[in-house]
């Protein structure tokens, strides 16, 4: 078998999705996810002027091979862009390789782990009350893991809240969005927020909370400490993560689980957080860390030092990404969370998918391959339209990290 196509198909049914299609020549295609949000474009032309010409000819079922292929050989090692772009082709020629063997993906990396996958949604309010309301409607719709996120006091804006009070979309169309931060705002209102859920809801569900990466290590030290009587499930991106040491720090305060990694293309960028035991999950997702050749990988050296997974599966990841991480999580067995935020309906129907969601887990479903195909006609209705994701400052006007 050869591969005898490549494409690229860029698309914008309720935001921008990137996805590449490729092709045998006996007929039998895979599709890979390769969005990055804000930098679509970037990912396009990396695939479209660089990769596709060199998956010409290739035999799809040298999956490693392509893989080490495109990460050795373009010397220019690592990064989003590339690593993205290296994502979509490995999920593609896994959704053939299942394809071929008529079998569901997570058959082929060793078969269930567990009967379903626990996904978390996010209850977002833009005051207490709103994000209380929401936290009770996950409650009903079966939820066991939830993340909350709040409007803080004082605060214009605040990451992880929608102005509307509908489902939450931080690129915006047009003009980069400016956001101010006031760290002192936060720390001060943020326990009050836990302190309400657990005090209205009780500790039956499992409560997560985003930072976004908006502390420096002492201040997410204090915050976990401050938080422990509230028993989160984790506290997500506390601090940037390029300086992995500074992850010591935290740990030296509290016991609070630390969830980091949306960001990480590599097992490099994790590397010493795992090994020395600095955080509980690893949130780095098939799309933007080299597909399921490489997370693969990233988990199998987690499990070594008991940290579990805890994908990263926001909206910007396209419903193929969704399909194939559940496969993943429904196999690996240091499998701790998926997040799964929902689509937009034009992007469920640009995307036909085999997955199910049943009060609070999913399961990837018995179709051959990840189980999600995209119908390119419909695709083609939604054209890309450019989007940024805001920047945040601070009170003064300092940027800050959004
Ligand atoms: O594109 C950026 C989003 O994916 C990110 O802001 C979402 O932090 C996020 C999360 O935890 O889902
Ligand atoms: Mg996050």
């Amino acid at each position: 078998m050869k591969i005898v196509r490549a494409d690229v198909i860029v698309t914008c049914p309720g935001r921008n999705f990137v996805t590449l299609k490729i092709v045998t020549d006996e007929g039998v295609y895979g599709i890979g996810d390769a969005t990055l949000n804000g930098r679509e474009l970037a990912v396009a032309s990396y695939l479209r002027d660089h990769v596709c010409p060199m998956l010409i000819g290739r035999d799809p079922g040298r999956i490693e091979d392509t893989w080490q292929l495109l990460y050795r050989g373009a010397y220019w090692r690592r990064g989003p862009v590339t690593m993205t772009a290296i994502a979509a082709v490995d999920m593609a020629l896994w959704d053939i390789l299942g394809k071929v063997a008529g079998l569901p993906l997570y058959r082929l990396l060793g078969g269930a782990s567990r009967d379903a996958v626990m996904v978390y949604g996010h209850a977002t309010g833009r005051d207490l009350g709103e994000a209380l309301e929401r936290y009770a409607e996950h409650i009903e719709a079966g939820y066991q893991a939830i993340r909350v996120q709040c409007g803080i006091p004082n605060m214009r804006s605040v990451y992880g809240v929608a102005k509307s009070g509908g489902s939450y979309e931080p690129a915006t169309k047009g003009a980069v969005e400016e956001q101010r931060w006031s760290t002192e705002k936060y720390l001060d209102f943020v326990p009050t927020l836990f302190a309400a859920v657990r005090e209205k809801f009780g500790f039956d569900t499992h409560l997560l909370h985003d930072v976004h990466h908006r502390l420096t290590p002492i201040e997410a030290a204090r915050l976990g400490k401050a938080v422990e009587p509230y028993r989160l499930f984790w506290l997500e991106d506390p601090t940037p993560a390029e300086n992995q040491a500074g992850f010591r720090l935290i740990r030296e305060h509290t016991v609070t689980p630390i969830a980091v990694g949306e960001v990480f293309n590599s097992i490099w960028d994790c590397k010493q957080l795992i090994e020395e035991q600095l955080i509980d999950y690893i949130r780095a997702t098939l799309t933007h860390a080299g597909g399921i050749t490489h997370l693969k990988r990233v988990a199998e050296f987690a499990s070594l030092y008991q940290v579990r997974t805890g994908c990263h599966g926001a909206s910007d990841l396209s419903p193929v990404c969704m399909g194939a991480a559940l496969h993943f999580d429904l196999w690996a067995p240091n499998f701790g969370v998926q997040e799964y935020m929902g689509f937009p309906e034009p992007a469920l129907e640009v995307f036909p998918h085999a997955w199910r969601f049943e009060r609070g887990t999913m399961h990837p479903g018995e179709a051959p391959g990840h189980g999600v195909d995209i119908d390119e006609a419909l695709a083609a209705c939604y054209p890309y339209e450019s989007a940024y994701l805001p920047v945040a400052r601070l009170e003064d006007g300092t940027l800050w990290n959004w």
